[in-house]
């Protein structure tokens, strides 16, 4: 959330930031700012709205410089105003930008206020300009170089600051400079010839440079033209290894798709297949899938704890009903943000599995410390991004391939997120000595099979895009699956609900006399995931009571499970039955139906209201 973006070159960079925010911009498009400097002053200009708004008026402003920051904000702290929006300065002469939050922001504020300091906006954010300008003004002794006063400034503020930050400051002070800090949120170094660059994510320096250094929490980083400094936590000079990513600009276009989400979810079976590739290549699911050591972690581990949000967590609710029944080990899956702040029991031969797509999740994040505080020795963290930092805390680590996902609402993570998974489930279960030669192989098999099968179930689109219309109406709708296939009816509602605003809950089927069957009437859409599994009986028992209410259902069933269109029965028919990774195949037609019902609606779908991806905040 929130987007950072820096440079400082021979150019001017002003290009180099606006492109870089285009690419944030999924990260926060609340509002959006630039400043630049040089020894004259720091200029900024900022607008809400999206970044393109602030890009026409600083074109019109006739902004150039070849020192820039630039943000894209979620608001967390004070509301959707241009005062509000970063950059924030001090004194006319240092400017900053900043994702995360700083909890003791009110004390801070209090103390500048007695200092003499000026409060223009309400975000916790403008605590850190001053901080910075008050402890620049204080290291003011004679012959003291401003450069080197701004980095021991901004060092001296950070230690004051408590929770979660990515800062990048410039000052008309040192135009010689940018200097930046992590701690809690994603922040790198681009390296350049003659030009470098700091950035929130690499898609937003990408077109520039493919040279990376993460910085790691608690560093500093001083960035000039002819190089880059690194500090570490205690403020000691430290090398931090340099990555060449291969993030892929095609990854970043839309191409000829009309929404990042649509392009997502027909990328899943190529996204599927290339996290299937290791153990297809291989013909088997080996432990070093997840890491060298995996091996000897997972053979000894007892039961299994996934700790992760929103549709990752869906993810998990998947995965339990896999582990328990293929690798016969107890599985809990519990909400990142409950599981931190709980006295939670640990059984440290068990396994910590956390899930997020962006690996930078704070509430996961924090779950995962507070995991291995408790005594959590076995680590595993299945992320969609290499090198961040939930998988660089972990013991082990399963990169799903899915490419970069743009659109806010999660598709092909999910999917990928549930084939990693779902291998992980048959290494456990070769491990326990659940899964024999035979049964792997059919599993393998299965695997092989399911990109195909969801390339399958896409060609639905048209069938889903005329119910959608249905839906465009209506104000609620209701959910309903079982077993396996409950979590994927919270994923549909999840997903109507982030894209199209439509009120949507899911419950597993059989709970609907216990409460929810109250809603029930002509106006609430009743979706029904009903492949022909063990629960088939059961889910048709549960349709027949929304049908004696006067509800209206619309069924994803397969060939097999025997339905027929009735008045009020609506039915789309996925190919085939996909065993036990039919939840992947029905993810997909929900996804199709949030995403055609948001656009008959009229929504923004890759930038829905209020939310943005990569959630670094609390
Ligand atoms: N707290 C700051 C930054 C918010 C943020 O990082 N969002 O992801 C603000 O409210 O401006």
């Amino acid at each position: 959330m929130c987007g950072i973006v820096g440079a400082i070159a021979d150019r001017d960079v002003v290009p180099v930031l606006v492109e870089g925010l285009k690419r944030l911009e999924y990260r926060g498009y609340d509002s959006s700012g630039i400043a630049i400097a040089d020894a004259a002053g720091v200029r900024r200009v900022r607008r809400t709205g999206r970044v393109a708004e602030m890009e026409q008026a600083a074109a019109a402003e006739g902004f150039r410089g070849t020192l820039g920051i630039g943000h894209t904000r979620w608001a967390t702290h004070g509301g959707v105003t241009e005062a509000n929006a970063h950059p924030h300065i001090s004194h006319g002469d240092l400017a900053l930008v900043h994702n995360g939050i700083i909890e003791n922001h009110e004390q801070q504020r209090e103390r500048l206020r007695a200092l003499g300091y000026a409060f223009e906006s309400q975000t916790d954010t403008e605590v850190i300009a001053h901080l910075i300008h008050h402890h620049m003004v204080q290291g003011q002794a004679p012959g003291t170089d401003p450069g080197r006063r701004l980095l021991a400034a901004l060092q001296a503020a950070v230690k004051e600051l408590t929770g979660a930050y990515a800062l990048a400051v410039l000052s008309r002070a040192a135009p010689d400079r940018l200097v930046c800090a992590r701690m809690g949120c994603p922040l790198l170094v681009g390296l350049g010839e003659g030009e470098n660059f700091v950035a929130s994510d690499v898609s937003a320096i990408v077109q520039a440079t493919r040279r990376v250094v993460f910085l790691e929490e608690g560093d500093t980083a001083e960035i000039r033209r002819e190089g880059v400094r690194v500090f570490d936590a205690g403020d000691r000079e430290v090398r931090r290894e340099v990555h060449v990513s291969d993030v892929s600009l095609a990854s970043l276009e839309l191409g000829p798709y009309r929404h990042f989400m649509q392009k997502e979810i027909h990328e899943q079976p190529r996204a599927i297949a290339d996290t299937l590739e290791a153990a297809i290549d291989v013909g088997g699911f080996e432990a070093e899938l997840f890491g060298a050591r995996a091996g000897e972690v997972l053979r000894g581990v007892t039961g299994v704890q996934i700790l992760a949000c929103g549709t990752s967590y869906y993810a998990g609710l998947t995965a339990r009903y896999w582990i328990e029944a293929i690798a016969g080990l107890p599985c809990s899956v519990e909400i990142a943000s409950e599981y931190r702040y709980r006295d939670a029991y640990a059984d440290p031969d068990h396994l910590i599995v956390t899930i997020s797509q962006s690996g930078e999740t704070l509430d996961t994040m924090e779950a995962l410390k507070y995991a291995k505080s408790l005594g959590h020795r076995h680590t595993l963290s299945i992320c969609n991004v290499p090198e961040s930092a939930i998988p660089r805390a972990s013991g082990l680590v399963c990169y799903t391939r899915a490419g970069a996902e743009i659109g806010v609402a999660s598709t092909k993570a999910f999917t990928t997120q549930l084939a990693a998974l779902f291998q992980l489930t048959v290494v456990l279960g070769k491990l326990q000595g659940r899964v024999a030669p035979e049964r792997e192989a059919g599993y393998l098999e299965q695997l092989r099979r399911l990109p195909g099968s969801v390339q399958h179930a896409l060609n639905l689109e048209p069938q889903i895009a005329a119910w959608a219309e249905r839906f465009a109406g209506k104000h609620n709708a209701l959910f309903l699956g079982r077993g396996l296939h409950y979590p994927i009816a919270l994923e549909g509602a999840l997903k109507l609900k982030e894209i199209s605003y439509i009120h949507a809950e899911a419950y597993p089927a059989g709970e609907l006399k216990h409460g929810p069957l109250a809603l029930v009437d002509a106006a609430m859409p009743v979706v029904v995931i009903a492949p022909n599994d063990r629960l088939l009986e059961k889910v048709k028992s549960n349709m027949q009571e929304v049908r004696a209410r006067g509800g209206e259902l619309f069924v994803f069933a397969d060939q097999d499970s025997n339905f027929t269109q009735s008045e009020g029965v609506h039915v789309i028919r996925t190919p085939r039955h996909a065993g036990v990774l039919s939840p992947v195949i029905h993810t997909i037609p929900v996804q199709l139906l949030a995403y055609h019902t948001a656009l008959a609606r009229g929504t923004d779908v890759d930038k829905p209201r209020n939310l943005a991806k990569s959630v670094t905040v609390e």
